[in-house]
């Protein structure tokens, strides 16, 4: 039944808002990997990597930079601040950016709409009422609390399998969650084939480093091992905005260009897998600043399409972190179908962006491109991001839906609601599986 176009408004957010979401980028755990979080009757594990809670909420690193320029450095030194406790940044950020400040940026706002969703305050001038609902939870069944305010289906692991913490936590057990899908992140392999070989042999993988026959070999044989230990759903690396392909200058880039043509892809078309270049982050433009240390820059959407073109049978999501490569990549987008544009990514993730770069992508891409994710660091975090983004992602698709009426379409909510599946779960989930 065709609607009224006065009635695509309540339509389109309707079914926006009922549909389940698999979030196919979060940096989100579940207990069995511990967690450092204070909370009812379990024991806390200080390097554990499942973190969630008022605490850590307000202390993520988006929120660690935007203190730092209400109170600089040369009035609270950085080591002074990663000297202090969590709970002790987080009443600091909380009094400069809440209380004496209005929360209005987007990562502040953010912790705002997560209280309030979870049924709390968030007009407070101290944290400690909030800190006592954390300590009550049992993290598990938090998770899915969780999971039901923010209508996640499913959450998409980023697993570093570098990272001595995360890999040792695979190694001594099975921390797998049905809940959770695994992904193998392998950034330093890309970015330092040298560095990341010599770590491997201790672990079993005799590659010299040289890239030559026996490296293929060793680390192909690495990513399988980690593909079956994990199930990832797909590999993925973060890169520089300097990232060229083929390599322009230096050894280090061409080692990273051999290891993805020799070793990366070739193991993720044997496995069926795709593989997600996530492109902009220049780490550490401010080292003292840690995770909250990352800038953007403007990359090179040709290395995309030069890699979709010279590997056809293999599939690649693309998540860009600069503004000035959205409208190219979507353009890139229509030239290959093994090309799966995603999410509005970090500094991208702010509402005046996600609107510009989703309609957009919608009128250059239709409905074959996934939104958003969440990059949802703590696990409270999916409760606003996915609040705040499918309300600009209904927004955005309601006017469009409204221009198809005005075309003489006759736009209906069944229709409507087989979009949004696509947008918000399906595309992912039929990507992974390829044609
Ligand atoms: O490389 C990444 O996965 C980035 O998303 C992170 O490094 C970044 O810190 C982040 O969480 C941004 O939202
Ligand atoms: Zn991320």
């Amino acid at each position: 039944m065709p609607l009224e176009r006065s009635q695509i408004r309540s339509a389109v957010h309707e079914a926006v808002q009922a549909q389940k979401i698999v979030d196919m980028h979060t940096h989100l755990y579940p207990p069995s990997f511990g967690t450092p979080v204070a909370h009812r009757g379990a024991q806390t594990d200080p390097n554990g990597l499942m973190l969630w809670g008022v605490d850590e909420l307000v202390t993520y690193h988006y929120l660690i930079a935007e203190v730092y320029r209400v109170v600089p450095p040369s009035k609270l030194p950085y080591e002074q601040f990663w000297a202090m406790t969590r709970a002790q940044q987080a009443d600091h950020i909380w009094q400069h950016l809440f209380v004496e400040r209005s929360p209005v940026s987007e990562a502040c706002r953010g912790i705002v709409t997560a209280i309030k969703k979870l049924g709390l305050d968030p007009n407070v001038t101290s944290l400690t009422p909030l800190r006592e609902y954390f300590a009550e939870q049992d993290p598990s069944d938090y998770i899915d609390n969780v999971m039901k305010i923010a209508g996640v289906e499913k959450i998409t692991m980023t697993n570093a399998v570098f990272d001595d913490n995360e890999r040792q936590r695979w190694l001594d057990g099975d921390p797998r969650d049905p809940r959770f899908t695994g992904v193998l992140r392998i950034d330093p392999m890309l970015h330092d084939w040298a560095s990341a070989s010599k770590r491997m042999r201790p672990w079993g993988y005799k590659a010299k480093g040289d890239l030559g026959k026996n490296d293929v070999k060793e680390g192909r044989r690495f990513l399988s091992d980690w593909i079956g230990r994990i199930e990832a759903a797909y590999l993925a690396v973060s890169l520089p905005p300097t990232f060229r392909y083929p390599a322009l200058k230096g050894d280090a880039e061409k080692a990273g260009n051999k290891v993805l043509e020799k070793i990366i892809l070739p193991t993720c078309q044997e496995h069926n897998l795709p593989f997600a270049m996530m492109i902009g982050s220049s780490r550490a433009a401010n080292p003292q600043l840690r995770d909250a240390g990352d800038m953007t820059g403007k990359a090179d959407v040709q290395a995309v399409v030069r890699l979709c073109n010279d590997f056809p049978d293999n599939r690649f999501f693309v998540t860009m972190l600069s503004r000035e490569n959205q409208h190219e990549l979507a353009v890139a987008a229509r030239k290959f179908g093994n090309l799966m544009v995603f999410g509005c990514w970090w500094f991208i993730n702010n509402p005046s962006l996600i609107t510009e770069v989703t309609k957009m992508r919608v009128e250059l891409l239709g409905t074959s491109f996934i939104p958003q994710h969440s990059d949802a660091r703590i696990l409270d975090q999916l409760v606003y991001k996915w609040d705040h983004s499918r309300r600009i992602v209904a927004d955005v698709l309601t006017t469009k839906y409204e221009d198809l009426a005005d075309a003489g379409w006759s736009v209906e909510a069944g229709p409507i609601a087989r979009d949004v599946r696509f947008y918000l779960r399906d595309n992912f989930l039929e990507f992974l599986k390829g044609k």
